[in-house]
């Protein structure tokens, strides 16, 4: 049997046919690394970008399986050790920009006298949590970089309690895939569990220099914050924790964005 002509390098201009040719084309070993090579950077593409590759028909599949890829080799190389770099108060962004799916004038308002963080799901203690209880746990602070995939990026301060503290206080299953969020606004993520142990993973109450609450624009009463992550993985308003093996998906997840999404 002959052996067939090697698709060209994919592009960036590669049509969906020769993105599916090169992908379903019988290839030699030498070609089949190539190509994986290709495969990765087509993924790392949309994961640096977050862009919704493509919503043209038989592309999509295969974008949306690079991804899911993609989600695993992330998992595989994540480092539960390795520490996000820190900074110091003196390189503080302030103003913190804001960032919603939203304009500012729409940030839901939350009443943090009657607030009560649900939690669900995988846990043996589902008592809901008031914003005396949490700020009763363990305190800690982190000044480190949040970066968005709409191409900015800002130093803050944030305070609160370690989420692996949390997830071992409400006795949490540690071996469940996934923890999902659920926001005041329509948001909602995921986040895999190696991730929500990082030891710089933080359910976050208060920011800014002097550590005070979070304003209603940055996520007032609760967000999670996690450096090892995009912007857009850290829920603000969160309102529910679940603990799951059920695939939760996520707001900006379900548009294509990449799920696993590490910074
Ligand atoms: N509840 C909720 N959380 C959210 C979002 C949102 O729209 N709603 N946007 C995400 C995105 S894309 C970014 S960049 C950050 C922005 O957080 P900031 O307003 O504190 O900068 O929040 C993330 N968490
Ligand atoms: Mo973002």
């Amino acid at each position: 049997m002959p052996v067939r002509k090697r698709p060209s390098p994919l592009g960036l201009n590669a049509t969906p046919k020769e993105i599916i040719q090169a992908a379903t084309a019988p290839l030699d070993d030498a070609s089949r690394r190539v190509f994986a090579k290709q495969l990765l950077s087509l993924g790392g593409l949309s994961l640096l970008t977050g862009v919704t590759l493509s919503h043209t028909g038989t592309v999509t599949p295969l974008l949306q399986a690079m991804s899911r890829f993609n989600d695993h080799a992330q998992a595989k190389l994540f480092d539960p050790t390795k520490l996000a770099p820190t900074y110091t108060l003196n390189d503080l962004t302030e103003p913190f920009p804001f960032n919603a799916y939203y304009g500012i004038e729409d940030v839901p308002v939350v009443d943090g006298s009657t607030y009560a963080l649900e939690v669900s799901g995988l846990v043996r203690d589902r008592r809901a949590w008031r914003l005396s209880d949490l700020r009763a746990l363990p305190q800690e602070s982190q000044i480190t970089r949040h970066i968005c995939v709409e191409g900015w990026s800002a130093i803050g301060q944030w305070g609160g309690v370690r989420f692996a503290h949390f997830l071992e206080r409400i006795g949490a299953d540690l071996t469940a895939k996934y923890v999902g969020f659920v926001c005041a606004d329509d948001y909602y993520t995921s986040i895999d569990m190696p991730t929500a142990l990082h030891p710089q993973t933080l359910l976050a109450l208060t920011t800014g220099p002097t550590l005070q609450p979070l304003p209603p624009a940055d996520g007032y009463p609760l967000k999670l914050r996690i450096p090892t992550k995009l912007g857009f993985k850290n829920p603000k308003h969160i309102m529910a924790i679940t603990a799951t093996n059920r695939y939760p998906g996520g707001y900006w997840e379900d548009q294509g964005y990449n799920w696993f999404s590490g910074s």
